[in-house]
């Protein structure tokens, strides 16, 4: 059940003059928020979270990414955006996502992440899983995923708790990639 609609079904392809909304800056490894835990959004938070998720969809669309978590743009709530489709746009907003239900099956995927540009590596989660969650509305659902929707929702939501792609992998591998991270970063400062 993946659900379609919703105020970002115009978005991909869009300019911040054209939808309205603003492309935030991504933070890139090692920002602190990166490592933090969101909290939950409550009512109290509808006006914030009816700026957040359209600047949410037009910043994912512009990177481009399939995901993004509020973390990547220095907000603290419990929000993350997915688009995985490849033809007609499949926006999903997510309020408070819980994973309830994660298969014995696992399944390898290769991982990208836009809080670390340029960065990839096969990493291996639950093939499938089940979620709840809420919509920018604030009505309760449930999605079922597999494949690729399956390992991005679950990347997304390891943001919120302040977990990395790399920290899936083992040290060898998270130091390798962490440090040309960090390479590439220093000369592209150097060079701005
Ligand atoms: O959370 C993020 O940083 C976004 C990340 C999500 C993700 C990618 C791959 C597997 C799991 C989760 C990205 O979107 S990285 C960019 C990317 O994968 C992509 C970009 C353009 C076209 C297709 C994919
Ligand atoms: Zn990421």
């Amino acid at each position: 059940m993946v659900g379609r609609g919703g105020p970002a079904d115009y978005m991909r392809g869009m300019s911040e003059t054209q939808t309205g909304a603003p492309v935030l800056p991504i933070l890139i490894h090692p920002a602190p928020v990166l490592r933090r835990t969101a909290r939950p959004v409550t009512a109290a938070d509808a006006e914030e979270i009816r700026r957040l998720v359209p600047a949410m969809f037009a910043t994912m669309y512009k990177a481009p990414g399939i995901g993004l978590a509020a973390n990547q743009v220095g907000s603290l709530l419990r929000v993350i955006v997915v688009d995985v489709a490849k033809d007609e746009p499949a926006p999903l907003a997510l309020i408070n996502p819980e994973i309830v239900a994660r298969s014995d099956e696992t399944a390898t995927q290769e991982e990208g992440c836009l809080s670390l540009p340029d960065q990839y590596a096969e990493v291996t989660r639950p093939a499938r899983v089940r979620l709840r969650y809420q919509d920018p509305e604030g009505a309760r659902k449930e999605i079922e995923a597999e494949g690729l929707l399956s390992a991005c929702l679950q990347h997304e939501i390891d943001h919120l708790n302040g977990i990395l792609f790399v920290d899936h992998l083992s040290a060898l591998k998270r130091n390798i990639l962490l440090r040309k991270l960090a390479k590439a970063q220093k000369e592209l400062k150097a060079r701005a």
